[in-house]
């Protein structure tokens, strides 16, 4: 099945799903990677998504091949611009980073990107990306060049989220950026949700089993984990275990 679509169902049904980020640049060895795709097969994870916001190695496509040979985990692309594209992948976040006003993120990276995309195999996904964090000095706060939206301003989160919808973006990913001290919180995690109709990914500084929890019972339908796997890849196992006591319930196992 098409992965947008593997999403609304899971999302109609609140099914919850988890994606593991692999950045490009902090993987040392192909070793440490294969123990970690070993142990996201073990624990169901739904999805690697790769990318970063900086990529100075010019290994994607080695660790997209090192993904697929190791498991059936379809692979994401979440990249930080244009030029991080591989065509091996599964699918495409086409993130428009709709929280601010920097336009080469709102359209001009996906112009440059588009006539690649068109002629690859991989499946499109509209993504309106959202950065809420009240940290002055985070990467990918610098590196995109905007301002993300305070935390507790509600109404411009979900006024975003709306406006991107009505624009035809048709999954939103609330992100509080990559090793964030504190992830978005329930409140705007939930007032996000019902704002639109569309999946809703949740990512930034999630860090331990009770977290990711909290996150999925606010309402995100995917959360994505990076840095804290990194450090940690047994919590792998304590968030899956999380998620399949969600999903339990919804007799799909
Ligand atoms: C960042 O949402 C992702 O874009 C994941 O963040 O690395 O903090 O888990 P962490």
């Amino acid at each position: 099945m098409q992965i947008y679509q593997s999403l609304v169902n899971r999302a109609r049904i609140k099914q919850k799903s988890i994606a593991v980020l692999i950045d490009p640049d902090k993987v040392d060895h192909p070793k440490s990677l294969n123990r970690l795709i070993n142990l996201a097969a073990e624990a169901y994870v739904d999805f690697f998504f790769v990318g970063g916001s900086l990529i100075a190695k010019n290994n994607l496509a080695q660790i997209i091949q090192l993904i697929k040979s190791g498991c059936q985990i379809p692979v994401v692309l979440f990249p930080g611009n244009s030029m991080q594209l591989d065509f091996s992948a599964d699918a495409i976040l086409f993130l428009s980073l709709i929280s601010g006003r920097n336009p080469d993120l709102l359209i001009g990276q996906h112009v440059l990107a588009a006539p690649l995309l068109k002629k690859s195999t991989l499946e499109i996904l509209p993504t309106g990306y959202i950065l809420i964090s009240d940290e002055v000095r985070s990467s990918v706060s610098y590196m995109s060049n905007t301002i993300p939206i305070p935390s507790d301003k509600y109404s411009i989160a979900t006024s975003t989220a709306m406006a991107g919808e009505m624009l035809g973006l048709r999954l939103m990913y609330l992100d509080a950026g990559s090793g964030a001290s504190q992830c978005i919180s329930p409140k705007m995690i939930g007032l996000v949700k019902k704002s639109v109709d569309c999946p809703l990914i949740v990512g930034g500084g999630i860090r331990d089993a009770e977290k990711a929890g909290e996150v999925l019972s606010a309402g995100a339908d995917m959360i994505v984990i990076g840095n804290a796997i990194e450090k940690n890849p047994n919590l792998l196992i304590e968030v899956s275990e999380k998620i399949y006591d969600f999903n339990r319930t919804l007799n799909i196992h």
